[in-house]
């Protein structure tokens, strides 16, 4: 019986003894051996009572086993929803509630506090820890090492992914197998991915970028992995002359190009390096190609459409563009007020229709209309314009998000946490340009009057409810937030007054 992805990505590599991934120890986990632990997975996952539909919240560090569980859901048709590490207690709690997860699969050490979540929301939780071990894998030993594989049609969900919201509220972005699919087979094709590439693979295992974008691609070339468990420059340093390829964020370029060892030499095996999830300044481009020669390929994406435009393979890979659609993709640039079309060379809203668009948000209908337009065109709530050449330019985003380090960051779901905090009357959180991660985080604050807030504590408090890479760097206070005569709080002029807070000193 049929389950597209996991044929055409999975079960066409069962009892190969090829390498798929490479572990920094010298360890090689080969598909074979990497697709019966799935199918134990498989089995263990199904033994707590979850059918197809069902959902999977995992939070666990990466590691070869962590990737096997999204190989076990797509075998199982269970529906994975992976989540960022660094969230809190607090926050993994909306999570598992908004999805209604069967089965909750933490650490060990998160275990404690997982349990009451789970608990509360009638899940049962199991761990995987980064070195394999955990009571998963205890229940998956000695199960059967195959797995009879759930039919699934295209439509059908492969996974939830989490992204947070204007209103402070994150929406589970649907994606189904045909989406994964579609944009996997097209980006293999037009990055020319084959069975001879080994792709540096540093990044998360919780957001596309590093989960589908790269594995399914490398899945499907039936290439390898150099699995990191996180980015490590001496590990990518050490680890870059054996690798053909790598996919990163503006963070990993930058890092590497501050060490004198990434040099010409170092990446002279590599043929492509790709970024993405965040601008890439075209200085780093341009400082890219003087170091090492090679040119990088940025490219454009979301959650909610995986890639959508990549700069070309062969031709002029345009520093400050994001290229052209990808095959199958429709882009257009719409006015904000009306929708209707704009030509090219005006910047207006990035809309997108093609079979990498999402399903709608999980069980919010309501904020699926006023994104995801009926005739399937996605309103990306990026700012952009075409120029004469058909390439995208990204100009700026008409959704009040901050990306750090390729980490999306919303604004409201930190000043929902300051403004409740004693002494505070409101507050704006912005984002300001930072060497390292583009932008960072700042919170400002006004006080309420007669009062003075102990910023100490909202520090601790934020600590405490929100996941370390969102907590305000700086926090700042202010007599008022400037505002337009809507009363609307004008954060460009916040953001053009504090533009200097992280700027390298001299
Ligand atoms: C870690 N920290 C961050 C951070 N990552 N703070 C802000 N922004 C981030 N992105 C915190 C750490 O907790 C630590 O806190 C401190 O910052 C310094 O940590 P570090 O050691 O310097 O960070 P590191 O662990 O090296 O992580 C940085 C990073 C990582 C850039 C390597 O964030 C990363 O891998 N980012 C990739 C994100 C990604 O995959 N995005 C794709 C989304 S999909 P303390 O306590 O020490 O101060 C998407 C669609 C698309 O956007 O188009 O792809
Ligand atoms: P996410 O919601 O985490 O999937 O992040 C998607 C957002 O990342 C997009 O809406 C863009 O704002 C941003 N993004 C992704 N790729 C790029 C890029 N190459 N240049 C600029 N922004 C990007």
């Amino acid at each position: 019986m049929a389950n597209p992805l996991f044929d055409r990505l999975f079960a066409r590599h069962a009892g190969k003894p090829t390498p798929f991934l490479h572990l920094p120890d010298g360890t090689v986990v080969t598909h074979d051996a990497f697709l019966r632990l799935a199918a134990q997975f498989a089995h263990a996952i199904t033994a707590q009572g979850l059918v197809p539909g069902d959902r999977l919240a995992v939070q666990i560090d990466k590691s070869p086993e962590a990737l096997a569980v999204y190989a076990a859901c797509v075998q199982a048709g269970v529906v994975l929803l992976p989540l960022n590490t660094a969230y809190t207690a607090a926050e993994t709690d909306y999570f598992v509630e908004n999805s209604g997860a069967k089965l909750v699969l933490s650490s060990d050490t998160a275990q404690d506090a997982m349990a009451p979540i789970a608990g509360r929301y009638d899940a049962a939780l199991l761990t995987l820890n980064a070195d394999g071990s955990g009571s998963l894998s205890d229940a998956a030993r000695g199960l059967p090492e195959t797995f009879d594989t759930v039919a699934r049609a295209e439509d059908d969900l492969t996974a939830l992914l989490y992204t947070s919201g204007t209103t402070g509220r994150s929406k589970g972005a649907m994606l189904t197998q045909g989406n994964l699919l579609a944009n996997a087979e097209v980006l293999t094709d037009c990055w020319r991915f084959t069975s001879d590439d080994v792709l540096l693979h540093a990044l998360p295992i919780f957001h596309t970028h590093g989960l589908f974008v790269a594995t399914n691609i490398l899945l499907l070339a039936g290439g390898s992995m150099i699995f990191l468990p996180k980015f490590d420059l001496d590990a990518m340093i050490a680890q870059m002359p054996r690798a053909t390829s790598m996919m990163g964020v503006p963070t990993f370029y930058t890092r590497l190009l501050d060490d004198p060892r990434f040099t010409r030499d170092l990446t002279a095996h590599m043929r492509l390096f790709v970024s993405g999830s965040a601008p890439l300044l075209a200085e780093t481009h341009t400082r890219m190609e003087a170091r090492t020669g090679h040119r990088i390929l940025e490219r454009y994406g979301l959650t909610e459409t995986s890639m959508n435009t990549s700069n070309p393979y062969d031709g002029d890979r345009r520093a400050g563009t994001v290229g052209f659609p990808l095959p199958g993709v429709e882009l257009k640039i719409t006015d904000a007020a009306s929708g209707e079309a704009l030509p090219d060379g005006e910047i207006g809203q990035i809309e997108v229709r093609g079979p990498n668009v999402f399903k709608g948000y999980w069980r919010m209908p309501e904020k699926t209309a006023a994104e995801l337009r009926s005739d399937g065109f996605f309103i990306t709530g990026d700012l952009g314009r075409i120029d004469a050449d058909g390439y995208l330019h990204i100009v700026g985003r008409n959704k009040d998000l901050i990306i750090s380090g390729g980490y999306n960051i919303y604004p409201k779901e930190i000043e929902l946490v300051l403004d409740a905090q004693p002494g505070v009357l409101e507050s704006a959180v912005i984002g300001v340009p930072h060497a390292d991660f583009g932008e960072t985080v700042v919170g400002v604050i006004v006080e309420e009057p007669g009062r003075t807030a102990d910023l100490e504590e909202i520090s601790r408090a934020a600590g405490k409810a929100l996941a370390r890479f969102k907590h305000p760097r700086r926090l700042i206070v202010l007599d008022a937030l400037p505002r337009n005569t809507m009363g609307k709080v004008q954060k460009n002029l916040l953001r053009e007054r504090l533009s200097d807070l992280f700027a390298p000193a001299g």
